[in-house]
Order: C-alpha cells, then structure tokens, then sequence
C-alpha cells in the first residue's frame, strides 16, 4: 500500500452525463471505471466527487439568451465556458456510473450547487475562493498524498490537481485513469500548467 494511511483516492465525477450517451459525454469516459474500482482496492482511503447543478445553473448555455453550448461568457468571477445542460441534482445524468463501486468511497463530494458559481474543482469552486470543506477534511485526517483520476483530465481533474498543490498536497495524476474534454487545445494547456504546479503524471501500474 503506497504511503500508509496517509494517502487518498480521489474520483472526479465518475457520472452518466459524463460517459458515452450523457449530456456533456467525455470520450472513453466509462472505460475508466474498471480500473476507478481496481484503485479504490489499492489506496486506503477514497473520495469521489459528485458534479450537482440545480436546474437553469449559469454553467449551461440554456440559461443565457443566444447562447451555445462550449462558447465562454462572462461571470461575476471571470470568464467561464458554458455547457450543454448536465448533471442535474436528482437526475440519472448525475448518478455515478452504474459500475462504479462507490460503496468504497468514505467520502463523497458535491459541488456546483450555487446557481451563479461553476466549481470545476474538488477544493474551489470557479471563483477560486468558496470552498468545498475538501481540504480541511483530508488535512484533519492526517492525508498528505493524493492520487487523482476522473472526467474530465482539462477541467475538473486538472482543476482539483492545481487547488491541491495551492493546499500543500503531493498530487499524482494517475493519466490511464482519466479522459479528457479536449476543447482548443485545452489539455495540452492544462497539462503544461499542472506540470508546473509540480503535478507528477504517473500510470496506474506505478501504484
Ligand atoms: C466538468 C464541465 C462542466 C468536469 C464538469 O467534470 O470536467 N466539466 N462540469
Ligand atoms: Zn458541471
């Protein structure tokens, strides 16, 4: 077992909407459950994370006159990407991948509740300051080390990677265990930025 107790697992929104047939699908997302699941086996330690809009969030597309889904507008916070309309509190869209074992995880976050912030992230949510509780969870557990994989590797994976460097964690990205999005070039983008965050990039064999 990699760092005694110390270490964690942490799933980025393993859900429907995600997969092939969801609302906002992530290519290759369900292939990664398999081995979400041999992980969750081999770290002491799981949490997943949940994405949790309400209805009309101001991450959709449908919720701004004229607006298409993947085209950037401007929010309280910043700019920020709007979506097709996905993971709906309550809906099969925003369920875990039916495969998923999520009864290992001892955690599970939710995040992207308030109807003007977007939180891509684990830790933040879009505005860089509201947090989730993540990190004071896993500090006041003694966890130092996190193992992320998830959906999708250039938004949420790489946002949470970067949040947990800014809160003093080791962060391995474990690349097997996760797709990405790819909009313009967004992953090239996000990887040279995690890189230099001190983001290690590993395989889940090196675990
Ligand atoms: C995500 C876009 C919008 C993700 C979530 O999980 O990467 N991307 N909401
Ligand atoms: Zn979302």
């Amino acid at each position: 077992m990699k760092n005694g107790e110390k270490s964690a697992l942490i799933l980025i929104d393993i859900q429907n909407d995600f997969c092939p047939g969801g609302a906002l699908a992530v290519p290759g997302g369900d292939e990664i459950v398999p081995l979400a699941n041999r992980l969750m086996t081999r770290l002491p330690n799981t949490v997943l994370t949940q994405d949790w809009h309400g209805a009309g969030h101001l991450s959709f597309a449908s919720s701004h006159e004229g607006k298409q889904p993947f085209e950037t507008t401007e929010l309280s916070y910043g700019p920020q990407v709007l979506w097709p309309d996905h993971c709906v509190q309550g809906t099969h869209g925003a369920e875990f991948h039916r495969d998923l074992d999520t009864d290992r995880a001892q955690l599970i976050v939710r995040k992207g509740f308030r109807r003007e912030i977007d939180s891509y992230s684990a830790f933040y949510e879009n505005d860089r300051k509201t947090s989730t509780g993540l990190a004071g969870y896993l500090k006041s557990r003694g966890i130092d080390t996190l193992y992320l994989a998830g959906l999708a590797t250039d938004f949420c994976v790489a946002y949470s990677a970067l949040d947990a460097r800014r809160e003093g964690f080791a962060v391995y990205l474990i690349e097997d265990g996760c797709r990405a999005i790819d909009m313009e070039g967004s992953l090239a983008r996000m990887r040279e930025e995690m890189r230099q965050a001190g983001v290690r990039f590993i395989d889940s064999t090196d675990i």
